[in-house]
């Protein structure tokens, strides 16, 4: 009977890229953070808050994907010379070969901390090893507090995972017991860091980055 072959790792190449990505930011000196969180979570404006709280203190650049638009590169480019806006089209996160083709428009030697915000989803990007040295995992309490529980691979790989729009808690049904209560039962070693992002409030953020990134 005739073998069939069988493509037992459909994300190998995308894997061997996201390799020559880590290898050339190593090289580079650059820390670099994938930001993954759902449509609206925040994660642009935690990058604007990040941004401007790290202004002379850190060289920074960002890539930014997004299925259709540059309105996020635009926003992060007020802050930052080097952005790189990856639209994705019909797809729904940001792979190897594309985070390696944005970086051929940026000079990574000269930045310190690349931060990569993935298109607006909390399953696939999981998956796409992008050459990061972090991944971050955001959260925010109008989402809803089942998210962490429905979206297990994430908390599972994150190094970090954030909850935003906490100047929200009063107004929204979120428990954050619950949420808590549910990333501790996937992970009880799992860091969590509150922050309002639109309201400047990211301190323990910053300070969880500044100690991974090489600083002026
Ligand atoms: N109240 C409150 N609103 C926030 C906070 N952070 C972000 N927002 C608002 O949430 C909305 C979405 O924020 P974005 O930063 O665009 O979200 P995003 O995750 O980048 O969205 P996509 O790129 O479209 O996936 C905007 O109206 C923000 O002003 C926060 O901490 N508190
Ligand atoms: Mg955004
Ligand atoms: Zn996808």
């Amino acid at each position: 009977m005739k073998t069939i072959p069988v493509v037992e790792n459909v994300l190998k190449l995308n894997d061997e890229v996201a390799l020559l990505n880590r290898r050339q930011f190593t090289q580079a000196g650059v820390f670099v953070v994938d930001l993954i969180g759902a449509p609206g979570s925040g994660k642009t404006a935690l990058l604007e808050a990040t941004l401007k709280a790290l202004a002379g203190r850190c060289r920074t650049g960002v890539i930014v994907g997004d299925p259709a638009t540059s309105r996020d590169g635009e926003r992060l480019g007020r802050y930052c010379e080097q952005v790189v806006q990856v639209n994705t089209g019909h797809g729904c996160h940001l792979d190897a070969n594309q985070v390696r083709q944005a970086m051929g428009r940026l000079n990574v030697t000269d930045l310190d901390l690349l931060f990569i915000e993935n298109v607006g989803n909390l399953i696939c990007p999981v998956g796409f090893d992008l050459g990061q040295n972090a991944k971050v995992g955001l959260f925010s309490v109008s989402e809803g507090d089942d998210k962490a529980a429905k979206h297990p691979h994430l908390v599972l790989t994150a190094d970090v995972l954030l909850l935003n729009k906490i100047d929200l808690l009063a107004y929204v049904s979120f428990s954050r017991d619950r949420f808590m209560e549910d990333i501790r039962h996937l992970r009880a070693d799992a860091e969590v860091i509150e922050l309002a992002a639109s309201k400047g409030l990211i301190k323990a953020w910053i300070d969880w980055l500044l100690p991974r990134c090489r600083t002026r």
